[in-house]
């Protein structure tokens, strides 16, 4: 480490700031020599096992100006909760095998990004496609990009973009190709004001696809632009086809209100009702409206929401459901309450 590195060094430890990377990240990629040699450096003077993470990228750290965590120069407001939940299909394009010729693990795509080296990856392989779930947060548009995908691969490959509400229209947002390990997507222009997505599709760019091993290499997906969901069974807050809320429901309420209560700022709190598909559209889409006013009046009696939160109670009858409403398992998860807190 040469003595104006060393300077950098010691004068973003005085400044607080961590010294293995830079803000944007740019040292990672343009002095890849002084990078390997901070490492060094930061493991033999401080020994802190932080100091070494951030190195290897994970960042897992809250900074001054990210209210959450920084993944690889990246701010997620929401923290480790960002990323995508569920693994819903993958399916292999040709090629879609790593380095060692073995085929990647799609489950390794879900939670935060993994530091590396050792960064267990998915190769989508040429028209590889694979579809992920957010289930305790929401992807929504917010100024600037709104969603990262961590891709590990040395030349980054095109990947096409789909997002939807409830895993059956899908909303092309485009193609992303990244320079470095990042890919910023701004869904922008594509959504309507405060539309929540859960379901993610990446799509390897097949047009470009011609080496023996095709795709883009998923590390992770995240979004930026998140909002928290909290989903309640609806057995336990109602008897069935009823929007009256059992004696007993507060139990299942009481953590819900805990964050909502919890809620500084301008947010907003969005109730929805959602039923499976037994019974007429109708009376399910009048079934989910009054269980999820119930639930917005039963809070409000209580005090829960702070003044600056504006609540909205919505209705989405069978519309989104969960799962297929193929079994009465499926049935059930479909029949809930949720609970989404955005960022006004
Ligand atoms: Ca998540
Ligand atoms: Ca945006």
């Amino acid at each position: 480490m040469g003595r104006g590195a060393l300077t950098t060094f010691l004068a973003a430890r005085a400044a607080g700031r961590r010294p293995c990377k830079s803000a944007d990240g740019a040292a990672d990629t343009r002095w890849p020599v002084w990078r390997n040699v901070s490492r060094i450096f930061c493991a033999v003077l401080f020994a802190a096992l932080p100091c070494i993470l951030d190195a290897a990228g994970a960042g897992v750290q809250a900074s001054s100006s990210c209210s959450g965590v920084v993944y690889r120069s990246v701010c997620f407001p929401q923290g480790p909760i960002s990323f995508a939940d569920e693994l819903v299909s993958f399916v292999p394009g040709s090629g879609a095998i790593d380095n060692e010729g073995k085929p990647g693990d799609a489950q390794a795509t879900l939670g935060a990004p993994v530091p590396r080296p050792g960064a267990t990856v998915l190769p989508l392989g040429c028209n590889g496609v694979l579809t992920l779930r957010f289930t305790d947060n929401a992807l929504v548009d917010i100024p600037g990009p709104d969603l990262y995908v961590f891709e590990a691969g040395d030349a980054p490959e095109p990947t096409s973009i789909e997002i939807s509400d409830d895993g059956v229209r899908w909303i092309p947002i485009g193609r992303v190709q990244g320079e470095g390990f990042t890919q910023p997507v701004d869904i922008a222009g594509r959504v309507s004001p405060g539309q929540t997505f859960q379901w993610v599709r990446l799509t390897n760019a097949s047009d470009i696809c011609t080496s023996s091993w095709g795709g883009a290499d998923i590390d992770a997906v995240g979004a930026i632009g998140s909002a928290r969901r909290v989903s309640i069974d609806a057995a336990v807050l109602f008897a069935t086809g009823s929007a009256r809320l059992k004696a007993n429901a507060q139990r299942a309420l009481t953590a819900v209100e805990a964050e909502i209560r919890g809620l500084r700022g301008a947010v907003r709190v969005v109730i929805e009702g959602h039923t499976d598909d037994v019974g007429t559209e109708a009376s399910n889409q009048r079934l989910s409206e009054a269980r999820a006013k119930a639930v917005q009046a039963h809070l409000s009696r209580r005090r829960s929401f702070p003044e600056t939160a504006r609540v909205e109670v919505v209705g989405y009858g069978e519309s989104r459901p969960q799962r297929p409403n193929a079994s009465p398992e499926q049935r059930a998860q479909n029949r809930r309450v949720d609970v989404l807190i955005l960022p006004e």
